[in-house]
């Protein structure tokens, strides 16, 4: 049994407003959930990004050519199935060396060897680990760029997005750049739409999480006992995902009990959303700089390229 797992889920059980970390929503069924996420209608992040950044990717030449930088080595972090990168490599050609950064390693192999028969000239490394951490990645002398796409980082509470920003730039280095994926705070129905679809698919992936549990930690939730929830928690910018239990009931994992009382909920994930000037602010508190900032159209997603803010004397 996988002994971290069940020490989080115990622990987030344990609480008075229940949780369980997102993290734990990947399996193979997990990720195929959020394979077909990305296809529905109502989440807009997934194609509204991949549309904007074909037009990200030939900007990025210009303004790094316009800085006398003739050579880019990419850093993905989280990169998971790196269908995101693929626009960007096509257009910002002058990337001599990409380096994808990923807690599962197997994924990873599989996505990157795809990757090298789209691009059989560049060199790609991938490195397994933990990415919110600083991390020591073989760099050349080449310009680091990271990349996180996705908006992933709206599920990170505004701290620990922080904390990543600022590893970021210690695993990147001086000189560097980011560009990021940001989803926007907007219209309060197509958010909690993206989140709560009309096919129920992200209802599948959230309860997913409880299959998870029952398979790998001795444990009997009833799924079909709980009620997928997605609300905007206007105060806070974020939607909120949670499993509602539909009635009282009681559950063990692993020889623990945990009552619910009917109504009461499971929290699950958070999704933070960002106004492109309150995304800079937290950007700039981790010692970044905007440099650029493509909005799509009505402003429902944002990408920004930030730089360390140390790059103006080190064209390389
Ligand atoms: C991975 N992440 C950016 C997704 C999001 O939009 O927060 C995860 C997700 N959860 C429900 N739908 C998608």
């Amino acid at each position: 049994m996988n002994s971290e797992f069940l020490q989080d889920v115990l622990a987030g059980l344990r609480l008075p407003q229940k949780e369980l970390p997102p993290k734990y929503f990947y399996d193979a069924q997990g990720s195929k959930y959020f394979d077909q996420i990305c296809e529905l209608e109502e989440y807009y992040p997934y194609r509204t990004e991949l549309r904007l950044l074909p037009q990200v990717g030939k900007e990025l030449q210009a303004y790094f050519r316009e800085k006398s930088i003739t050579g880019i080595q990419l850093v993905e972090f989280g990169a998971g199935s790196l269908h995101k990168v693929k626009p960007i490599l096509q257009e910002l050609t002058m990337v001599k060396q990409f380096t994808a950064i990923d807690i599962s390693g197997e994924h990873l192999k599989a996505a990157s060897a795809e990757l090298a028969d789209i691009f059989p000239d560049l060199p790609i490394k991938a490195a397994q680990g933990d990415f919110t951490k600083p991390m020591q990645l073989e760099l050349s002398d080449a310009t680091p760029m990271g990349f996180f796409p996705g908006s992933t980082i709206g599920n990170f509470d505004p701290d620990d997005a922080l904390d990543f920003l600022r590893n970021a730039r210690v695993t990147l280095g001086s000189g560097s750049y980011m560009l990021l994926g940001v989803d926007t705070k907007k219209d309060q129905q197509m958010l909690e739409d993206a989140y709560d679809d009309s096919s129920n698919v992200t209802a599948r992936f959230n309860k997913n999480i409880l299959t998870r549990i029952n398979r790998e930690l001795d444990a009997n939730f009833d799924p079909d006992q709980f009620e997928h929830v997605a609300v905007y928690n206007q105060q806070l910018g974020r939607i909120e995902m949670h499993l509602r239990s539909r009635t009282d009931q009681q559950v063990e994992i692993a020889g623990e009990s945990f009552q619910f009382e009917k109504g009461e909920t499971i929290h699950t994930e958070n999704s933070y959303k960002y106004h492109p000037a309150e995304f800079e602010q937290l950007a700039s508190s981790a010692g970044w700089t905007r440099e650029c900032l493509w909005l799509a159209p009505d402003d429902i997603f944002a990408v920004m390229l930030l730089s360390s803010g140390d790059n103006s004397a080190m064209p390389r």
